[in-house]
């Protein structure tokens, strides 16, 4: 009896073993894609997120290229130049992007202003306010801070509901990578989602 205690303990502690890569992975999950919106220039360490607020009606048009809930995982080297190429073609609901710091659990915040913003630089105009029918070019460092070493951001809309509603994607900054790249997690998008931008 104690032997067979024991047997299903080990077992469970293997199968423990065996998964839980899996699941220490699952934030970070998803399906690494290369979307037209993604340019990358390597020899300058230069890359550019073209991101159209509204683009569909997914999470009531608050998303960005179709995609919401951090469903897209934007991944940058440490070090490179970003360029968020914002673009908000809606004439009646504003929009902003602003990279925060990643939130714990379900804290997600209401709004951002620039006091939320955690890479120098990355945010546009009042991101609070937001604006309509207009573009912005946000372009900043990938670069983690000394007081922050888990490299994990969002990219947020700040208009007042819109993030805490699920306007964000997921932004990283890592070591040890050399080229952006783009993970997709159809898990964190409603069933019945139309297609984001691919
Ligand atoms: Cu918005």
């Amino acid at each position: 009896m104690f032997l067979k205690k024991l047997l299903i303990s080990l077992f469970g502690l293997i199968l423990l073993f065996v998964f839980n890569p899996i699941n220490a992975e699952h934030h970070g999950a998803g399906e690494k894609i290369t979307p037209s919106w993604m340019v990358v220039d390597s020899e300058n360490k230069f890359v550019t997120f073209t991101l159209t607020s509204a683009y569909n009606g997914n999470n009531g048009s608050w998303n960005y290229n179709g995609f919401y809930n951090g469903s897209a995982n934007l991944i940058v080297p440490q070090g490179w130049n970003v360029n968020l190429k914002f673009v908000n073609p809606d004439g009646n609901y504003r929009h902003s992007i602003a990279v925060i710091k990643m939130w714990d659990g379900d804290n997600v915040p209401q709004e951002a202003d620039d006091s939320l913003v955690a890479i120098a630089r990355a945010y546009s105009l009042s991101p609070a306010q937001g604006c309509l029918s207009c573009k912005e070019d946000v372009k900043f460092k990938a670069k983690n801070r000394d007081d922050y070493t888990i490299g994990k951001y969002s990219v947020f809309c700040g208009v007042p509901g819109h993030g805490g509603s699920g306007m964000w994607l997921g932004f990283s900054v890592k070591d040890g990578i050399d080229a952006p790249f783009v993970l997709f997690d159809k898990s964190a998008m409603d069933e019945g989602y139309a297609k984001p931008l691919l």
